[in-house]
C-alpha cells in the first residue's frame, strides 16, 4: 500500500494459518527497487538485498493460548452513506503552492521554499476560512507543484475524485488525509460536526511537517 505523511490505513490480516506476518516500511524508490523481492520474501523466498536488509515495521504473531475465533469475512466492512449532489451546500478551492523565496541562497547553502495555501502561508492571527456546522460542503484541492498530504482537522471525509481521476476502491472509504500529486487536483466531500471557535480553529494543512512548517497550512472555524 502507498502510504503518506500522516495518512492511515485500515487492513485485515488473515493469519489463520497460524503464521506471523511482517509488515515492512519502504521509501517509494525502495519500494520500486524491492517490489518484487518483497514479494518473493512473503513466500519465504528472500532473494533481493533490499528486502533481506529491510527490518519489518511491525510482527504480528499468533498467540497460540488463544482459541481462535474462526468467523467468515462479512460481505461488506462498513455502510457508507453519501451525501446527495443537493446536500452539498458549498465548494471551496484549496491551491497548494511551493515559490522560492526571491532567490537569496540561505544558510544552508540553497533558497528556502514558501510555501501557502491560496496564496497565504499560515499565520496564527488569521483564520483562512469559517465553515457552518453540520452542512455538506465539497472542497476542491489542487497541488500547483509537489506531491502533498492535504490533511483537515475535526472530521471525516470522502474522496470523490483523486488526482483527477475517480478515487480508487482501497480510498473510498472514511479519510481524513488525501493525496495530491504534481499538478494534480483531488476534490472531497466533508461535513463538520464539531465546533471550532477563532480562540481554538482548526487547521487543514500538508502532512509533510516540512511543508507545514513553511507555511502550507490555514486556520478555520466551525459554528
Ligand atoms: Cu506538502
Amino acid at each position: 500500500m502507498e502510504m503518506s505523511p500522516g495518512e492511515r490505513c485500515e487492513i485485515i490480516v488473515d493469519l489463520s494459518d497460524g503464521k506471523s506476518a511482517d509488515l515492512f516500511t519502504l521509501f517509494e524508490d525502495e519500494v520500486d527497487e524491492a517490489e518484487e523481492g518483497i514479494i518473493s520474501g512473503m513466500l519465504g523466498v528472500l532473494g533481493s538485498s533490499e528486502v533481506a536488509a529491510a527490518m519489518p515495521s511491525l510482527t504480528l504473531e499468533v498467540d497460540a493460548s488463544i482459541v481462535p475465533n474462526r468467523v467468515p469475512l462479512p460481505e461488506k466492512l462498513v455502510n457508507i452513506i453519501r451525501p446527495k449532489a443537493n446536500d452539498i451546500v458549498r465548494v471551496r478551492a484549496f491551491e497548494l503552492t511551493m515559490e522560492h523565496d526571491g532567490g537569496v541562497s540561505g544558510h544552508h547553502g540553497h533558497a528556502a521554499m514558501d510555501m501557502a495555501i491560496n496564496g497565504a502561508s499560515m499565520d496564527m492571527n488569521v483564520i483562512n476560512e469559517r465553515v457552518n456546522l453540520g452542512e455538506w460542503e465539497r472542497w476542491r484541492i489542487r497541488s500547483d507543484m509537489g506531491a502533498h498530504p492535504f490533511h483537515a482537522h475535526g472530521c471525516s471525509f470522502l474522496i470523490d475524485q483523486m488526482e483527477g481521476a475517480t478515487a480508487p476502491e482501497d480510498q473510498r472509504g472514511w479519510k481524513d488525509t488525501v493525496v495530491l500529486d504534481d499538478d494534480d487536483w483531488s476534490e472531497i466531500v466533508v461535513r463538520f460536526d464539531h465546533v471550532a471557535t477563532d480562540q481554538f480553529p482548526y487547521m487543514y494543512h500538508c502532512h509533510i511537517l516540512e511543508h507545514e512548517d513553511r507555511g502550507m497550512m490555514g486556520q478555520f472555524t466551525v459554528t
